[in-house]
This record gives structure tokens, C-alpha cells and sequence, in this order.
């Protein structure tokens, strides 16, 4: 019922949107400075939310809570070969609906920037291009190659039109202020030689005789062609500087974390590191960043690319891949697009002045000539604290940080100090809803062939490349041989793979598995094998695990076992090569040639006895959905390798059994310092990913299908569903801390600036604050969920926040002596809680 609710009141809010929108047609151009919106520079924050990655369900509150974080542009990646599977057959459906969510993100009253591409990388299968572009003669990918610029001029076009079509160019009265053209060329142009030059130029006036009305943008592109805006990518862009006078400074890339690959640590970007960069780079003078990713998702089905980026696309970004706020990540920067706002008057009236403070420690000072002042006090050592002299004022300045003065004399956030709430998510691991004996003889299963068993198969002299023979039909490809060789008692199969993973099965038995990592997707594999007098026969079963999305001719990393294969120490002690006999082969499995995902065909058995352990079983079964609204994720504790389908949706490959090194985590993550990939990692030594995202929308409340394929041999009744709830809420404040970003307005009227706030609040509607956990006003240890009371410690501070907080959604008190008495008199104190919600 709610649903549906819902679902109105959508329709509704679109028929409204689009018959007012239709009347604001609005001119965008640029300058030095900035965008510029109908004679007006603006100051823009926006953040990366790509379509396929959550579902039309979930797209309105995303976008919302995007809204709520302070964002005025989402940006997308347009995903060729999700829309184009097939050459000129078209789909927009369901996830796949862009006009739909552009519409939406018009709805919540927010800009677009649409990065077609059409080559997007963005840790998408293939970068975006469907397969059978690879197979179009004579094409050479992201150069001046006439068949490959006919395909990428007809897919822009084909996305312009639409957008024209449903008048979505903010030209016409939309959402869309910018677009982008090609990705991150610039970064591996020099690999094709002078035709690159040729190319981008072709490329940048192909958009542009597009006509959309708005400007286009290339990223990491130094070359770009005018009008085309060349935009920064990376973790920090402060020191970036567009190709000419007339272009804005703009990062179109802030990667506010990193993916996650299978065998990969769990990527963790501190926010008050993310916070510097981007104080950073507004402060020299920029007025357009992207988060990338603002929200990640999910990699369902095989959208993945690769190899082995994991079905998780987390990111580690502000909003968590169920859709849950992560905090304190969200709230901060939350708190800092405020503070920006509160400068951009300044900002796009001027120039900044930027003048050295000290060793480390820079001012940028936007002063208008209308009197208007706006400054930012940075710190970029990495070890000190500062104290700076500005404006006849003195400042704090922690290592690391940005303080931003919208009027040049007052603090009003801080980089390095957060105001914002903590929350700590876990995940409930959900009773089975029948009993546990009933739901574990539910299950039946289908036992995969091994070898050669469909009539499509074929014999070919040679070992094939993979991806030539597959076309990413399936990530499968089974190799197949029988022979007479008569073996010894130390005979050893040796093979070798372009990637990305192997199960290698001798006469019907596996033998053994290989796989490759995502530095290095290779395997190559020896095994101790026994042959037997007479034929046999060796089934290699190759897979792929995403395909390749980056680096120059990416499109051209093979997969597959192309050898050589091996047979060592045959009966006379000598090595055999079998790498040009003839091999049989057949794409994919049979149970997808059956259909088997979607839980039907007549091939699933449920007697005598469930297979445990054993390679190349498909699993079905029925489940209810668990009660309530949070979102839902399977626990694949218990299973090896494979992909598993909902109701016949794919919710992508799992691999528990792929953990990941145990070296290179800490406890205590150090967020001074220029940030990589690999800096303040989490989960080592344990499985990259264990819980995969159930889309609660592909679920109905009983009598759902679950269907797994496993490869490598699993227990499927260790498999369990857990729902994402919040475990705690948190904060610590400072009496040092600037007082909210809130109250600067308010202020401004009253002239009082009355200090510090905490505040809490739950993030779910229809929750209340249940329970203190912990209060301490004075010097508290810990973070959220291990605080503990320091030396000194104001005695009411429990019964005081009890008292304000418990039974309502939110709350506020100010961090002061005032409200708690002064347990230690000249030390700065600060207030620590830990909250629940029910
Ligand atoms: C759009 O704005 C630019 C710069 O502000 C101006 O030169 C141009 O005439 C405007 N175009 C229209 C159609 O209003
Ligand atoms: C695929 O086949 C084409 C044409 O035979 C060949 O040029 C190419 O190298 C093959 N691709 C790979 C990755 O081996
Ligand atoms: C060993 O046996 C293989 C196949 O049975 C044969 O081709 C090869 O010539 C033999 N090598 C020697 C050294 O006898
Ligand atoms: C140069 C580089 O590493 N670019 C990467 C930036 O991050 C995006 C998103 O993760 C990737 O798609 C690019 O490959």
C-alpha cells in the first residue's frame, strides 16, 4: 500500500515538474571564473550517481538525500553497451530508464551534468562499449579510426536527440547544464600517436555540432579544443588550471573514496581529508566539484569491469551503496557546502588573492569591490598545528585543514573539525523464516555438467582467446580435449591463461582452480594429475570476471587459456605441448542455456541428498522477504564463487572465499597527508565482499527465487539474509569547534555568536532517541562505540543529555560550561555521546 502511495504521488510531482519546468528555459555559458546560468556565475557542488547501480525505486530518495547534503548538480556516466547490447537495438527500461532519472533529479530541483562519453571507464564492463563494437571490421577504439567515430557519433546522438526530444537541455527549460565528451583521454593519448590530436579535435567539434545548447567538458584533457572545457580528475585538483583564460577552473572527478576489487582491502577516505581537498581547491579559485562517487551501488548482473572489481560499489561515498547516509562523511561535507555557499557572493564576483601565511600556510582572500569578503585559511603541513595572523585576528589552524571566514573574520567551519553525528551500521543477520530444518530441505539443485555438453559446441585447431570466442555471451568458456597420452605416476598439467580465473577437471574430477588479482589477471597453474591407460579427457572451464575498463587499447587485453598447455612427466619422463591439438569448445554453461536463473526448466532435482562442497552446482529456493524496510543483503558466508539471481534478476557475482592480503591495515588511520587508494584501508585478511545488495523492489513478500550458481563447491545452507540497521549514533564536539554552519544566518541578524552545538538525530523517519549509551562532558576517549571517560569528567553530563534528548527525534545542546559547569578549569573540554534509536 505504502508502495503504491508512493508511486502517485511521483506521478504527480512529474506532471507538475514538467509543466513548470518547460517555462525556465535558462542560458548557460562560462567564463574565467565560473558557470554562468542566465548572467549569473554560480558556485556548484555535485556528486556522481549513476542510474544502473541503484534501482528506479530507490532513485527518488537518493537524489533527495543528495539534495539534503548540500548538492546542486548530479552527474552521470551515460553506459553504451547497457543501452545498446545489441547494434541498433535499443533498451531504456527499468534501471535502464535515463530519461526517468533525469527527470527526477529535475523534480528535487537539482542540475545535471550528463558525461556521455561514450567510452565512460567508470569500473563498467568494457568501459561502457558494447561488444560487438570489437567486432566491427576495420575498427581501432578512441582514435582517428572512421568506423569507430561513425559508432561514437551515432550512440551521442542518438542520447542528444533524446534529451532534446524530452527537452531536458537546460536550453529548453531541463536539468542538464553540461555535458561531457570522450573520459580521461588525455591520460593515455600519447599511446596513439598523432592521431589522437586528430581525434579529440573531431571529437570535440562532433559534440558541439551537436547543438545541445550547453557547454561541453573533457576530463584530464589539457589539449581540449575551445569551447570545450578541460576539467581536473583525481583526489585533489587545487593545483589544476584550465587550457585558457576563458575557461572556469572545475574537477569533475573527486573520488571520495575508492572501489573495492575482489581480493582487495575495503578502500576507507577519511572525510576530513575529502573536506581539505575540496576547501582546497574552492579556495584556489575553483567553482565546480564533482564527488565521484556521491552514491555508488551496486554492480549487478556482469556490469562490472575489470577484471575483478567487486559486485559492491560502495565507494566508500556519502551515501552508502544500500542508500543510508554514512556518517560522518555525509554530515560534514554537508556542513561545508553550507559554509561554501555562505562565500560564493564573493567567490564569483572576484579572483582570489592568495598570499603565503608562513611556511604551510596559505590565505586566499575573495575581496569585491562592492565590499563583499570571503577567505580561506589553509594549513598544509602535515604534522603542526598553526596559529596565523589574519586581518588583525588570530586563527587556529590544525594541520591538514581549511577554515573557511565567509565575511573574512569569522570561523565558520573548520576541514579538520567535524560537527556532524557518527553513526555505526551493522548488519542483522535474519532468523530464516520457516524452521531451519524446513528451509534447508528446501533447496534443490542442478548438477552442471562437466565438459563439453551443449550442441553448440565446436572443434578448432589451437587454443582460442576468450573474449574473441565469447563475445561476453557468459563469463564461461569451456576448453575441452581427449587424449590417449598414457601418463606416469608424476604427471603435472600445466596451463597458462590470459585471466581472468580456471577450474581445471581431468577426466570428469577437478583437479584444481587458479585465478588471477587485479594487478595481474594471468594464471598460470601446475597440477599433479593421475591418468588412466586409454583416453583422457582434460576440461579447462575458463572465466572472465569483468573486462578490462582502462588504460590505452584496454578493448585489446585478451582472456583465456592461450596457452601453452602442458602435459609434464608422460610415461617416458618428457613434456607434451597440447597447445595445437584440436580442442573442442562451447560458450557458457548449460544451465544458462537452460534458463535455469530464473528459477525455471524441469532439470532441478531435490533428492536424495543436497551436494555440498562440490564444483558446478546451480542451487534454487524459496524464501519470504524479511519483515520491515531495511534494506536487505545476502551473507554468502559458506559459498566458494559464482553469480546469484533474485527473481531472476542477476544481483551480481559473489566470491567470499577471495579475501584479501592481511597486510597494510591500521587501527588508526591518519587522514594528514595526501591520501591514495591504498592509505587507511579496512578488512584485511578477510573476504574483499561477503554481503551482497538485495534490492528490496525485486522483492515480494513471500514465495521469492533464489537461484546461485556455485563453481568451485559450497554449502548453500550457511547462506543467510541481514538487513542494514543503525547500531549507534555519536558525536563529539570541541568547545574549540566553530558553532554550526546553521546558525551563521541567524547571527548575522543578531550579531551573537553563542559557541559550540552537538546534535544528534535519528536517520530513520518514525525514530525516536531510546537510549544514552555514553555522555561525557571534560576529555573523553574513543570514538564512537568505545568511548570512555577521560580524566576529567562533568558529573550531570548523562543525566543532561538523557533529559534533552530521550523521546525525540532530535536534539541540540551547546558545549559549554554553561550547560555542564566546569569540571577542569582551564583545558579545553569537549562533549562526547553515544545514542540509540528505536
Ligand atoms: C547567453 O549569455 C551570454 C553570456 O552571458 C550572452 O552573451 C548571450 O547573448 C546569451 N544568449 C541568449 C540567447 O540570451
Ligand atoms: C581477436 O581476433 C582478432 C581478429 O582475429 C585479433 O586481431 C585480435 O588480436 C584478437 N583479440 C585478442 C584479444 O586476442
Ligand atoms: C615420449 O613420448 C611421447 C609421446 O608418447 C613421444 O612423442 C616422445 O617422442 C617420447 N620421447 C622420448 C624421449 O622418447
Ligand atoms: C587516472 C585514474 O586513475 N582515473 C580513475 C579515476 O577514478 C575513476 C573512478 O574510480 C576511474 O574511472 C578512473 O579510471
Amino acid at each position: 500500500m505504502t508502495m503504491r502511495g508512493t508511486r502517485l504521488s511521483i506521478l504527480w510531482l512529474l506532471t507538475v515538474g514538467l509543466v513548470a519546468g518547460a517555462t525556465f528555459a535558462a542560458n548557460v555559458t562560462y567564463d574565467h571564473r565560473a558557470l554562468v546560468i542566465d548572467g549569473q556565475r554560480r558556485v556548484f557542488i555535485s556528486g556522481s550517481i549513476h542510474y544502473p547501480r541503484s534501482t528506479p525505486d530507490m532513485w527518488p530518495d537518493l537524489i533527495q538525500k543528495s539534495k539534503d547534503g548540500g548538492l546542486d548538480v548530479i552527474e552521470t556516466y551515460v553506459f553504451w553497451n547497457f543501452h545498446e547490447p545489441v547494434r541498433e537495438q535499443y533498451d531504456f527500461e527499468g534501471r535502464k530508464d535515463l530519461v526517468k532519472f533525469i527527470k527526477l533529479v529535475a523534480e528535487a530541483g537539482l542540475y545535471v551534468h550528463l558525461r556521455i562519453g561514450p567510452y565512460v571507464c567508470a569500473e563498467w564492463n568494457y568501459g561502457g562499449f558494447p561488444l560487438w563494437l570489437h567486432f566491427v571490421p576495420g575498427i581501432q577504439f578512441r582514435t582517428d579510426n572512421e568506423p569507430f567515430k561513425a559508432e561514437m557519433k551515432r550512440f551521442t546522438a542518438k542520447i542528444v536527440d533524446m534529451m532534446k526530444q524530452e527537452n531536458l537541455f537546460a536550453s529548453q527549460g531541463g536539468p542538464i547544464i553540461l555535458s561531457q565528451i570522450e573520459n580521461e583521454y588525455g591520460n593515455i593519448d600519447a599511446a596513439y600517436g598523432p592521431a589522437a590530436k586528430t581525434y579529440i579535435k573531431w571529437a570535440a567539434s562532433m559534440a558541439t555540432s551537436l547543438d545541445t545548447g550547453v557547454p561541453w567538458m573533457m576530463c584530464q584533457q589539457s589539449d581540449a579544443p575551445d569551447p570545450i572545457i578541460n576539467t581536473c580528475n583525481g583526489f585533489y585538483c587545487d593545483q589544476f588550471t584550465p587550457n585558457s583564460a576563458n575557461k572556469p577552473k572545475m574537477w569533475t572527478e573527486n573520488w571520495s573514496g575508492w572501489f573495492l576489487s575482489f581480493g582487495g582491502a575495503v578502500p576507507h577516505r577519511p572525510v576530513e581529508d575529502l573536506a581539505f581537498a575540496v576547501a582546497r581547491f574552492f579556495q584556489r579559485g575553483g567553482t565546480f566539484q564533482n564527488y565521484y562517487m556521491y552514491h555508488g551501488g551496486t554492480n549487478f548482473g556482469r556490469t562490472t569491469g575489470g577484471p575483478f572489481i567487486a559486485t559492491s560499489y560502495d565507494y566508500d561515498a556519502p551515501i552508502d551503496e544500500y542508500g543510508i547516509v554514512r556518517q560522518p562523511k555525509w554530515g560534514h561535507l554537508k556542513d561545508l557546502h553550507k559554509a561554501i555557499k555562505l562565500c560564493e557572493p564573493a567567490m564569483v564576483a572576484t579572483d582570489p588573492t592568495i598570499t603565503s601565511l608562513g611556511s604551510n600556510l596559505e590565505a586566499s582572500v575573495y575581496k569585491a569591490e562592492s565590499g563583499l569578503c570571503a577567505a580561506f585559511l589553509a594549513n598544509v603541513g602535515t604534522q603542526s598545528d598553526a596559529t596565523v595572523n589574519f586581518n588583525g585576528n588570530s586563527y587556529h589552524l590544525p594541520a591538514w585543514s581549511v577554515s573557511i571566514l565567509p565575511d573574512c573574520k569569522n570561523v565558520v567551519l573548520n576541514t579538520a573539525k567535524i560537527n556532524s553525528q557518527a553513526t555505526v551500521l551493522k548488519f542483522m543477520t535474519q532468523p530464516s523464516n520457516d524452521d531451519a530444518d524446513a528451509s534447508k530441505a528446501g533447496w534443490s539443485w542442478f548438477n552442471e555438467p562437466i565438459g563439453i555438453s551443449s550442441h553448440n559446441a565446436f572443434m578448432k585447431l589451437g587454443l582460442l582467446e576468450q573474449i574473441n570466442t565469447t563475445a561476453d555471451k557468459s563469463d564461461y568458456l569451456w576448453y575441452s580435449l581427449s587424449t590417449d597420452i598414457q601418463g606416469g605416476s608424476q604427471t603435472v598439467l600445466h596451463v597458462e591463461s590470459l585471466g581472468h580465473a580456471l577450474h581445471a577437471f581431468v577426466n570428469g574430477k577437478l583437479a584444481g582452480s587458479g585465478k588471477g588479482s587485479s594487478n595481474n589477471a594471468k594464471v598460470a597453474i601446475e597440477l599433479p594429475i593421475s591418468l588412466i591407460p586409454g583416453k583422457n579427457t582434460i576440461d579447462l572451464l575458463s572465466l572472465t570476471v569483468g573486462l578490462q575498463n582502462y588504460g590505452a587499447f584496454f578493448d585489446k587485453t585478451g582472456a583465456g587459456v592461450t596457452g601453452p598447455v602442458k602435459l609434464k612427466g608422460v610415461n617416458n619422463g618428457s613434456t607434451i605441448d597440447l597447445s595445437s591439438q584440436q580442442w573442442k569448445y562451447q560458450v557458457g554453461l548449460k544451465g544458462e542455456e537452460l534458463g535455469l536463473s530464473n528459477g525455471g526448466s524441469s532439470g532441478w532435482v531435490s533428492e536424495p541428498t543436497l551436494p555440498k562442497k562440490q564444483p558446478l552446482i546451480w542451487y534454487k529456493t524459496n524464501f519470504d522477504a524479511p519483515s520491515g524496510n531495511d534494506p536487505i543483503a545476502i551473507d554468502f558466508t559458506g559459498m566458494g564463487k559464482g553469480e546469484a539471481w533474485v527473481n531472476g534478476q542477476s544481483i551480481g557475482r559473489f566470491w567470499p572465499t577471495y579475501t584479501s592480503s592481511n597486510a597494510g591495515c591500521t587501527d588508526s588511520c591518519n587522514y594528514r597527508g595526501p591520501y591514495n587508494s591504498n592509505k587507511c584501508i579496512k578488512n584485511c585478511g578477510k573476504p574483499s565482499q561477503q554481503l551482497y545488495h538485495v534490492p528490496r523492489s525485486w522483492l515480494q513478500p513471500s514465495g521469492n527465487t533464489l537461484v546461485l550458481f556455485e563453481e568451485m563447491g559450497g554449502d548453500p545452507t550457511q547462506i543467510s539474509f541481514a538487513t542494514r540497521q543503525i547500531g549507534s549514533l555519536c558525536s563529539r564536539v570541541s568547545e574549540s569547534h566553530p558553532q554550526p554552519v546553521d546558525m551563521w544566518n541567524a547571527d548575522q541578524t543578531t550579531g551573537r555568536r553563542p559557541g559550540p552545538m552537538l546534535s544528534l538525530e535519528c536517520p530513520f523517519p518514525n525514530q525516536v532517541i531510546s537510549s544514552i549509551k555514553f555522555a561525557s562532558f571534560g576529555t573523553p576517549h574513543g570514538t564512537c562505540g568505545t568511548f570512555s571517560h577521560g580524566k576529567c569528567s562533568s558529573t550531570g553530563a548523562l543525566s543532561i543529555i538523557q533529559k534533552t534528548c530521550i523521546g525525540s527525534k532530535s536534539c541540540s545542546i551547546g558545549v559549554s560550561i554553561d550547560t555542564f559547569g566546569d569540571p577542569c578549569v582551564g583545558v579545553t573540554k569537549s562533549l562526547a555521546v553515544e545514542a540509540s534509536c528505536t
